[in-house]
């Protein structure tokens, strides 16, 4: 049995589910408090940050680690490209997402907002706020220049790189910060993949004290 520790509006967590959901293995979702620091969460991934996966008596943490994992063990359908330079590409922009756009935006906008707000460490600064909605501008444009260039982030085919920036995406545009009219590609692209099986179990995530705006999980935003 898979079970897989989790936050529901945690973008590296999201990832992780959008993969498991792309292949079609079957998983249970086990909702984790990171900031509780439980002890029996602590064995498992010293670290304390979630996603944790756990197969039988294997215990799996970091997102880019259990990506590789699982596409490894259930390659299909690949969620790397076939060619070493293509799917350098896919890594590259996974952790592009992950890394600048995590540091600019996701925990300038979400982790401000929500949280503190969950953690009880405060409340959101407003010079991080600031940073966060200039940031997401330049983030959005450069998603839509890829979208003008490609079929998928990475080129022909949907990889890693698509779940990973969706995931991050749809953290930010379950708090109302993401301007799909900023640009047409980036809007196309979104709702290729958010209308995706895979993402279905996303859309329907509810955290307690914050209700996401109408078009959240409208296919048809
Ligand atoms: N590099 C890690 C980052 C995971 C991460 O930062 N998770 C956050 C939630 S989005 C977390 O658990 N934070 C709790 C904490 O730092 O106390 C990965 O890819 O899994």
């Amino acid at each position: 049995m898979r079970r897989l520790y989790h936050q529901p509006l945690s973008p590296f967590c999201r990832k992780i589910r959008l993969v498991l959901a792309e292949k079609k293995i079957e998983v249970e979702l086990v909702e984790e408090k990171p900031w509780e620091r439980r002890m029996d969460f602590l064995r498992m991934n010293p670290a304390a940050r979630v996603p944790v996966l756990k197969i039988g008596d294997l215990v799996l943490s970091d997102s880019g680690a259990i990506f590789e994992y699982i596409e490894e063990t259930c390659p299909e359908p690949p969620l790397l490209p076939r060619t070493p330079a293509a799917r350098a590409e896919a890594r590259r922009l996974a952790a592009w997402f992950d890394d600048k756009f995590h540091d600019e935006v996701t925990a300038n906008l979400l982790y401000e907002r929500v949280n503190k707000k969950l953690a009880k460490t405060g409340y959101p600064e407003s010079e991080k706020i600031k940073a966060g909605s200039r940031n997401i501008k330049y983030h959005l444009d450069y998603i839509g220049w890829l979208t003008d260039h490609r079929r998928w982030l990475a080129g022909d085919e949907l990889s890693i790189a698509d779940f990973a920036a969706a995931a991050h995406l749809s953290c930010l545009d379950y708090v109302g910060d993401v301007d799909w009219t900023r640009n047409a590609g980036l809007h196309e692209w979104y709702a290729k993949i958010k209308s995706r099986p895979a993402f279905r179990s996303i859309l329907a995530d509810l955290v307690p004290g914050f209700t996401p705006p109408q078009h959240y999980a409208d296919l048809d935003f």
